[in-house]
């Protein structure tokens, strides 16, 4: 039979104010979307699905109505809770029923996982789902340990897990932490992860395991977030196959520019160049580089600034070098010509070092000294 799995939301309903909220809600509904355009037989939410144990009631009821949808197309849902959203005493999932608010009583179709009940074998299915799920958020043990695969009936056996993936000297100090090898000996045929924002896959031994990321970016530097990954677990010839595929959720896009700095004539012009970019779903990361002419006098705070409301965020960084002096030196005997001289040394001396910062610092100093040495009007 074949199986498909979509889902294993991180963060899904985010509660930094209210515009992140919306925009994480928004990718949970188009995940839910779809599930439902690709009539999907399993959704994994692979903890984190709320930001805090701690949510305003409208929230989960939100909540609630998404997963209500896959019930009515019958589709079942299988959930655990996260880091975020701890399955301790004061977890959201103990004061809220979600499969009753979803309106799935006394069926199989909305499944949370907990440490009572670890595992929910879906017969219509023919799969199994081992949830690994501990009452505080610090895992005592990896929750791989205990998963009871061996000698369960299902065809299909796949796993749920919020936690990392060990990274010697990285995740240490992480709460829930497993190890490929635990992964390669689990005879899992899939293991859904959350808690990592950005999407990853691998396979250890028989078991392929994937992390969608966070739905919708919830940090500047997730490029590799605003997904959910479509899962097909099919059976061929007798041999199971396990494909993954990632579906965009998120609206959020990640734009790099670079800007020769030669060509901007002043900032009020910079600024004017990248407002027309202007888009409250793009994250845009501009560098300057090149030579930078001298009466050019670029503030990446003021330029950021001035963009802020028109970008979901802007960052500018100034990479730009400022010119050589060009045609002829003033004379020797000169103030002017004897600081020319000495600085353009320095400058040559630090490029035949490939001292990149310090020679930049001094052509920083020639173009501010020529400028002053020729009485122009310098901004620090
Ligand atoms: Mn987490």
């Amino acid at each position: 039979m074949g199986l498909g799995v979509v889902g294993r939301c991180d963060n899904l309903v985010f509660a930094r104010g209210q515009p992140q909220r919306e925009r994480q809600f928004a990718a949970f509904r188009a995940a839910i979307d779809v599930a439902l355009e690709e009539k999907v037989d399993l959704v994994l939410v692979a903890g984190d699905l709320f930001d805090s144990n701690t949510q305003p009631r409208r929230s989960v009821d939100r909540v609630a109505a998404e997963l209500k949808r896959l019930v009515e197309a019958r589709i079942r849902t299988v959930m655990i809770p996260g880091t975020h959203d701890v399955y301790d005493r004061a977890s959201i999932y103990r004061a809220h029923d979600l499969a009753a608010l979803a309106g799935a009583i006394g069926t199989d179709l909305v499944t949370l996982l907990t440490p009572d009940q670890p595992k929910v074998r879906l017969e219509a299915l023919d799969v199994t789902v081992h949830g690994g799920v501990f009452a505080t958020k610090r895992a005592p043990r990896s929750p791989l340990e205990t998963m009871a695969v061996a000698g369960d009936p299902s065809t299909w056996q796949v796993g749920l897990i919020h936690g990392s993936i060990a990274i010697p000297n990285q995740t240490e100090h992480d709460e829930v932490v497993i190890t490929t090898e635990e992964i390669a000996a689990s005879r899992l045929d899939y293991l859904a992860l959350g808690h990592w924002h950005s999407a990853s896959k691998g396979k250890a031994g028989q078991t392929t395991y994937a992390y969608p990321g966070a739905p919708e970016p919830v940090a500047l530097d997730q490029d590799r977030a605003g997904n959910v990954l479509l899962v097909g677990l099919d059976m061929k010839d007798g041999a199971k196959s396990v494909t993954v595929e990632e579906r965009k959720v998120g609206r959020t896009r990640f734009e790099k520019l670079e800007l020769d700095a030669a060509a901007i004539a002043t900032q009020p012009a910079l600024i004017q160049q990248l407002a027309s970019r202007a888009d409250p779903d793009l994250v845009l990361d501009v560098r300057l580089i090149g030579v930078r002419p001298d009466l050019l006098d670029v503030h990446v705070d003021e330029v950021e600034a001035a963009l802020a409301g028109q970008f979901l965020k802007v960052r500018v960084r100034d990479r730009s070098l400022p010119a050589l002096s060009d045609g002829p030196l003033p004379p020797e005997d000169t103030v002017l010509g004897a600081f020319v001289r000495d600085i353009e040394a320095g400058i040559a001396e630090l490029e035949a070092a490939d001292d990149v910062e310090g020679a930049g610092e001094l052509r920083d100093v020639l173009r501010l000294g020529r400028l002053l040495l020729a009485g122009e009007a310098v901004t620090l």
